[in-house]
Order: structure tokens, then C-alpha cells, then sequence
């Protein structure tokens, strides 16, 4: 008798950060015998998104595409204290990927009904945390089985799930958290867990009224009735959390967890060659700081330069990629010069190259001459350095990161300056950043502890000697096909 496979419906919310994790996953059970759908809510809001899907689907012709119009639905916003602004460059207005959240998170009801139209029905959804609480009824009444793909830290997760759900009323206010807090205190998380200082939570935690608190707190209320929680994270790199969870000491009837990162690049087909490629190839191994600060931070001019003095003084050869606006369709090709200051591309051109447009990142990470890495901590770029024990000095802006910093430094990845603060925040000297620029390109302790990390991860992956994340990853589709 011919084996039916699974057939699975990949649905990511919206954001390159949370899109991509949903693509690796989507190639690793496509290369694992099951019919895999990719969802997607169109227009996506940026242009890499939009390319990273394209790309994705015309390297794996066997994944089927199901486009969905985004219901467009007036954000449910207020201008006043409580609306949705995150720190920007600009600081001005609310963060569009806030507002892209909550409309898709409001339409995934609907989504239910298109995903009902798909033959041979899905045998599960994987879908991101911002579908869930529309999702569970509706994928329920449909008798499919639901599973989440978390795409943060195993840490920040039982940070926030505890927060928002132990204790929590309905209504999802976070009774542990009040806004006239000291600053100092840190917050106990569950038993066993470091606990976490109050400056790395995000501030919209600070505001039961904030749309991303309310989203993400009626979303996890929606948790205790999926059928699984994916993790982009591996045992050996977050092990206390991961126990935590397994031993369901964050919260007592949360499903099973499933942690199978670092979820594994696919091969993307049409790969080509870059003028930063080019220039990597001239340049002594592990030499180059790599520098980014992810899709949707934009730092301000002031920070930009005084990073730019910094790298100067360091002497250290580096790739920049810069970005001034949150979503990428607004990015001007201004003069980078005149971004930098004066002079700056000259004076350092025998050792550094600056880019203003998406760089292939994991090219960049597996090239030789590159030996460290300047992130904002954003959590598939912490994955991707992991698992090429690639040393990291963490400069979190936002969100999760902050609490992803630490992780990397408890873990051995890199190094994190607590007092830098969130974006815009405070502006960081370039005598400072100098001094960790060097620190993390010369530290041979670093150097060796980091490439520990990447022996790890590849060990995760070793069915032959019982590597955690295959067994896990085994364990989900059995679960799925049963
Ligand atoms: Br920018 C950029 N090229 O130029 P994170 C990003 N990436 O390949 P997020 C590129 O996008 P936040 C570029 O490798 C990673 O897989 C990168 O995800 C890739 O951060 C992904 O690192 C970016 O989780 O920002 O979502 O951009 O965390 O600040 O919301």
C-alpha cells in the first residue's frame, strides 16, 4: 500500500523575521515527504519579503502557494499614549509591522476558510503565534490540528508567556508588570530561571493597552489549546529554558514543545555573485566584522556616525550594511556619504565596504574572511551565527532582543554591553564601540567558546548519535501523521 503523506499548511504572519523561519521549516518537511502548502498574505508590507517568497518557491517547484488577500480592516489604534510607536529613527507615528500584525492577526479567522478549500485537506497548520487565537476555533470546528512556530528565544517566550498567562485575567492585562516599577528590579520568571532585569523587557509590556501587549497577550491565551510549540532553538544552547518548558515548570498544561533549530538554510538556486562577495574574497580569513542591524531597525544619523568613528578607530576590516527606514519600499538612495560624515568611505576604503541595500546574510556568514558579527539580536540572525560559531558582539534595538543578548552571552556565542541600551535610547560613544569591536575580533577565548557553540549545533543535527533537534523534528512529523 502506497504511504499517505502529510500534508502541511505553512501560514507566517508578516515581517522577514517571521517569515523566514517559516520557509525553513516549510523546506525541511518538503524534504521529509510531506506535501507542503506555503501560505501567504498578500501584499506583503516589504519588498524582501516579497523576493524571499519568490525565491523560495521557484527553488522548491514541489511546494504549493496559496496567495490570501489581507483583509484590510482600520487598525484599531488610538493616537494617544496608547498607540503603537516603537522606537524609531524617526520616532514619529506607529511601527507599520505593529500595525501589519494586528490586521493580519484580526483576519485569521478567514484565513481558516481558504485553508479549507485546499485538496487533499491539511493534515496540520503550522502557524505563527500572531494567527493564533483567530486560528483555534475555526481550525478546530475544521478537525485540523494546529502547531505554532515560535520565532523567538526559548527564553523570551517563558518570559512572556508567564507574564502575560500566569495570573492572567481574560481580558490579558499582565498583572506582574506595572509601569511605576523601579527600573532596576529584575522579574522573576519560573522556577530555575534566571531572573530577567525589568530594562530588557519591551517597554510596550510596560502598557497593558499597547497593541503588540494586547495581540501578543490574547495570542498566547490561544497556546494551551495548539497541538504543538516549535522552536527555532536547540537544547544545548538554551538548555535550562528548554528543560523548563519540558518539564512544564513556565506553565503547567502547556503543549508539547518540540525545539528543532537551528532550523537549516535552504538552498536557494539562483545564488549569485556580489561586489561584497567580490571584496570578501581579497580579504585575510576572519578578519571582517560583519555588520547589520536586521530588516527593520533604522538607526539614527548621529549613532550611524558615531558607529562609523568607531569602526575607524578599531582598525578592523568591516561590512556595513546600513538601513534608515523600518520597511525597506521607503529607503532612499541617498548619498551614503553624506549619511556617514564627510570623508568616511575614503579614509576606509583599503578596509571596509558599506552597503545600503539586503545582502545575502548567510553568504556573508559562511565566507571565510569574516570573523565576527555586529547584530541587533534579532532571533534567526542568533540561529544563523550559531550554527557557524560565529563570535557576535550583541547590540540589541527592540523586542525580543534584549532578552536573545543575553542568551548569546550566557551561551558563549558573544559578548553584550548591558549599558547600550535600547535604539535611540542613549547614543553609544565610539570609544566604546571601538574597544568591544576589538574585544570581539581578538578575543581567542570568545573565538574558541563560540566555535563550541557551532560543534553543538551540528551535533543536533547528527541522527547517528542521537542529536536532539533530529529526534524532535521525528518525533513532530510522527505526532502529525498519527
Ligand atoms: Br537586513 C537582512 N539580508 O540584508 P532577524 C536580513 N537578512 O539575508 P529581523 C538577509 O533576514 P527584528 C539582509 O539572514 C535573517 O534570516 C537574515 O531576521 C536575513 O531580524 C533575517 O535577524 C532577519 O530575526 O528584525 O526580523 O530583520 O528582529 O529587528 O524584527
Amino acid at each position: 500500500s502506497t504511504k499517505n503523506f502529510p500534508h502541511i499548511a505553512i501560514c507566517p504572519s508578516a515581517g522577514i523575521g517571521h517569515l523566514v523561519p517559516f520557509l525553513r521549516l516549510a523546506s525541511m518537511l518538503s524534504s521529509s515527504e510531506c506535501k507542503v502548502t506555503l501560505v501567504t498574505i498578500q501584499p506583503t508590507l516589504s519588498i524582501a519579503e516579497t523576493n524571499q517568497i519568490s525565491t523560495f518557491l521557484s527553488s522548491h517547484p514541489h511546494v504549493n502557494s496559496l496567495d490570501i488577500p489581507l483583509q484590510c480592516q482600520p487598525p484599531l489604534i488610538s493616537t494617544n499614549a496608547n498607540n503603537a510607536s516603537t522606537t524609531t529613527s524617526k520616532g514619529s507615528g506607529p511601527d507599520p509591522f505593529m500595525l501589519r500584525y494586528d490586521a493580519v492577526s484580526r483576519s485569521a479567522h478567514l484565513l481558516t476558510h481558504h485553508l479549507s478549500t485546499l485538496s487533499p485537506p491539511p493534515s496540520a497548520v503550522f502557524s505563527d503565534i500572531m494567527l493564533v487565537s483567530g486560528f483555534n476555533q475555526a481550525l478546530a470546528d475544521l478537525g485540523i490540528p494546529n502547531y505554532v512556530l515560535i520565532t523567538t528565544s526559548t527564553r523570551f517566550f517563558s518570559l512572556t508567556t508567564y507574564l502575560l498567562l500566569e495570573g492572567a485575567t481574560q481580558d490579558g492585562t499582565m498583572p506582574k508588570l506595572e509601569l511605576n516599577n523601579s527600573i532596576d528590579e529584575e522579574v522573576e520568571i519560573p522556577p530555575g530561571l534566571a531572573t530577567v532585569p525589568k530594562s530588557s523587557i519591551p517597554p510596550p509590556f510596560f502598557n497593558p493597552n499597547h497593541i503588540f501587549t494586547k495581540m501578543l497577550a490574547s495570542n498566547s491565551l490561544a497556546l494551551y489549546k495548539v497541538n504543538g510549540i516549535v522552536f527555532n532553538s536547540f537544547n544545548s544552547f538554551e538548555f535550562e529554558t528548554i528543560s523548563a518548558l519540558q518539564e512544564r515548570k513556565v506553565l503547567s498544561n502547556l503543549p508539547p514543545i518540540f525545539p528543532i533549530g537551528p532550523l537549516k538554510p535552504f538552498v536557494n538556486e539562483k545564488q549569485g555573485v556580489y561586489p561584497y562577495t567580490k571584496w570578501l574574497d581579497e580579504q585575510p580569513d576572519k578578519s571582517v566584522l560583519y555588520i547589520s542591524f536586521g530588516s527593520r531597525t533604522a538607526m539614527n544619523q548621529e549613532q550611524i556616525q558615531e558607529l562609523g568613528v568607531g569602526l575607524e578607530k578599531s582598525g578592523v576590516r568591516f561590512l556595513w550594511v546600513i538601513k534608515t527606514t523600518t520597511v525597506d519600499k521607503d529607503e532612499k538612495v541617498d548619498s551614503v556619504d553624506e549619511l556617514l560624515g564627510e570623508g568616511f568611505l575614503d579614509r576606509t576604503k583599503e578596509r571596509g565596504i558599506v552597503v545600503k541595500e539586503w545582502v545575502d546574510q548567510e553568504v556573508i556568514l559562511d565566507h571565510p574572511a569574516v570573523g565576527g558579527f555586529v547584530t541587533q539580536c534579532g532571533w534567526n540572525s542568533v540561529m544563523e551565527a550559531a550554527q557557524r560559531g560565529m563570535p557576535v558582539l550583541a547590540w540589541p534595538q527592540h523586542g525580543d532582543q534584549k532578552v536573545n543578548a543575553w542568551v548569546i552571552q550566557k551561551a558563549g556565542l558573544g559578548v553584550w554591553e548591558k549599558e547600550w541600551g535600547w535604539v535611540g535610547q542613549k547614543l553609544v560613544k565610539a570609544e566604546v564601540i571601538a574597544d568591544k569591536i576589538k574585544e570581539v575580533m581578538n578575543s581567542e577565548e570568545l573565538r574558541r567558546t563560540a566555535s563550541k557553540v557551532g560543534e553543538e549545533a551540528g551535533k543536533t543535527w547528527d541522527a547517528n548519535n542521537g542529536g536532539s533537534s533530529n529526534r524532535m523534528l521525528n518525533n513532530l512529523i510522527s505526532s502529525i501523521e498519527s
